[in-house]
């Protein structure tokens, strides 16, 4: 199957007319290809946007919001096709995104067809002066919207949603291993009735795809979820250019905890929170620091309920854990666990690859659990973004803290404890965008998401979202 460029409301191939093989991660085998675009292909994506742009930043917010609800609706419409789609492009369990991603899609677009009718300019009348300063949000204009390839529909439309909805023309590039619910996306916005150029979906990878994208002089903003050298990479380019830029990247997420938690709750929730889409989410707990009281216990229950996932089959109802997304992801995860052997690390569950009957090809691993000596070691200080976890026992608040902040990444942290003043006092000292107290990946889509120091910059999520896709003007 091959798939298409989405442009100006047409189904085209590359300009150069050269494609890029599709992996099926569950069996390990091509199954498509996809279009290798190169500038000309991002220059006639952006022509058709800029065309696109005065009639759609005119269109009012009723209709907007009518034509995102519909594509709501066509994407619930199709949640068994999309989630097959999506499992077998990814690599992830059918039953995750028949549950997560697709529905959350869905919900990307009702959210913000629902948001835009209720967001505002501002008037501020200078009292005594006779005067009213009006504080306008209009749209950009062209925006990029770059998406990776763990959660390809649901970071694709977490974009793409905000981006049009604010009224702005898109030029949009999801990752080069995961396009197809992306694909799957420009014939249900067509269907929607979401006018041509509004949304133009250039495929291909990022060094040359996604640059010229980033280089392109008439995008003046980008929103970026990727890795933190990649997300550096395109701060560099953009800045000459001052475009607006959302950087969304790494992270290496601490789970903290202590031993007056609800022990059962906790257990169940790290399970997922460490081994969720194949730990292959940005917000993991992979540091996971537990009080010495328990740490025994917690090593042992751990092991047990971990030892009792299933890996296989993504398509199989009963597979808790899927394939890795790709070849050369695999052999990356598969390098730290040689780090960590090299490291001192004790491997206390997994660490092999494995054979799926029938996808003997297939990208599988063990969930892994490792136990480390420091925070120092490597596996503790890089973003892994696999199922591999490090535990390690702490004594008191002041040492979990430090360990906590104690690396680059500032995404989120979880705690769990039932102490009030302890939760109180962590919230306020993690240095991340997001503190889980006592549960994990619950977050309401009107909050602003976004992480601190090399975890990005920018916040995305309810009006936040919006906020970054206008331009702010003041007039008195
Ligand atoms: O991501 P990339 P990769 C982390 C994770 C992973 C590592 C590398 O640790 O192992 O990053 O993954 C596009 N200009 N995360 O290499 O390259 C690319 O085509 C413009 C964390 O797959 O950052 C894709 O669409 N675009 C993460 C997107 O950027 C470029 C999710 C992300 O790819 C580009 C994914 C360029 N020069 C990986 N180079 C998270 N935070 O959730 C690449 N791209």
């Amino acid at each position: 199957m091959k798939i298409q460029n989405y442009i100006n409301g047409e189904f085209l191939p590359p300009v150069a007319d050269r494609w890029i093989e599709n992996y099926n991660p569950a069996i390990g085998e091509v199954y498509g290809q996809i279009p290798d675009s190169t500038k000309e292909d991002v220059e006639k994506a952006v022509e058709a946007a800029e065309k696109a742009f005065p009639s759609w930043s005119n269109t009012t917010l009723t209709r907007r919001s009518e034509i995102l609800s519909k594509i709501a609706d066509l994407i619930k419409e199709k949640l068994t096709f999309l989630a097959e789609s999506e499992s077998k492009d990814n690599g992830k369990p059918v039953s995750l995104a028949t549950q997560i991603d697709i529905p959350r899609a869905a919900s990307n677009f009702q959210f913000f067809a629902n948001a835009i009718t209720q967001f505002s300019s501002e008037a501020h009348e200078s009292v005594g002066l006779n005067a009213v300063n009006f504080t306008l949000r209009q749209p950009i204009g062209v925006v990029g919207c770059i998406s990776p390839w763990n959660l390809p529909l649901y970071l694709f439309t977490w974009k793409i949603a905000p981006a049009i909805a604010a009224g702005n023309c898109v030029i949009a590039k999801p990752s080069e291993v995961t396009p197809m619910t992306a694909y799957l996306l420009a014939e249900i916005t067509k269907d929607a009735g979401l006018p041509k150029g509004v949304l133009n979906i250039v495929h291909g990878l990022g060094t040359s795809t996604g640059q010229a994208i980033v280089e392109h002089k008439k995008i003046k903003a980008i929103s970026f979820t990727g890795g933190t050298t990649t997300g550096a990479h395109i701060a560099r380019v953009a800045a000459p250019m001052f475009k607006k830029l959302s950087l969304e990247l790494g992270g290496k997420n601490p789970n903290i905890i202590f031993a007056d938690c609800d022990y059962d709750k906790m257990l169940e929730t790290t399970v997922r929170s460490s081994f969720a889409n194949q730990g292959q989410i940005c917000l993991c707990g992979s540091r996971i620091f537990v009080e010495e009281k328990i740490y025994e216990k917690f090593k042992k229950d751990f092991v047990q309920k971990v030892s009792e996932l299933k890996v296989g089959n993504p398509l199989e109802e009963s597979t808790n854990i899927g394939a890795l997304v790709s070849k050369e992801h695999l052999e990356k995860v598969k390098s730290y666990i040689d780090i960590a052997e090299n490291e001192g690390g004790k491997i206390l569950f997994g660490g092999d690859r494995i054979a799926v009957k029938g996808s003997e090809n297939g990208y599988y691993l063990q969930p892994t659990i490792i136990e480390v000596a420091s925070n120092q070691c490597r596996l503790n200080q890089e973003e892994i973004f696999g199922p591999v976890v490090t535990i390690m026992p702490f004594k008191t608040d002041e040492e979990a803290l430090q360990l906590a902040n104690d690396v680059k990444y500032g995404l989120s942290a979880t705690l769990w404890t039932n102490n009030l003043n302890r939760t109180l006092q962590f919230s306020k000292q993690l240095h991340v965008g997001i503190v889980w107290v006592n549960t994990w990946l619950m977050r309401d889509l009107r909050t602003p998401f976004g992480g601190q120091k090399e975890s990005g910059i920018g916040r995305e999520g309810g009006f936040e979202a919006l906020r970054f896709l206008q331009n702010l003007k003041i007039y008195v």
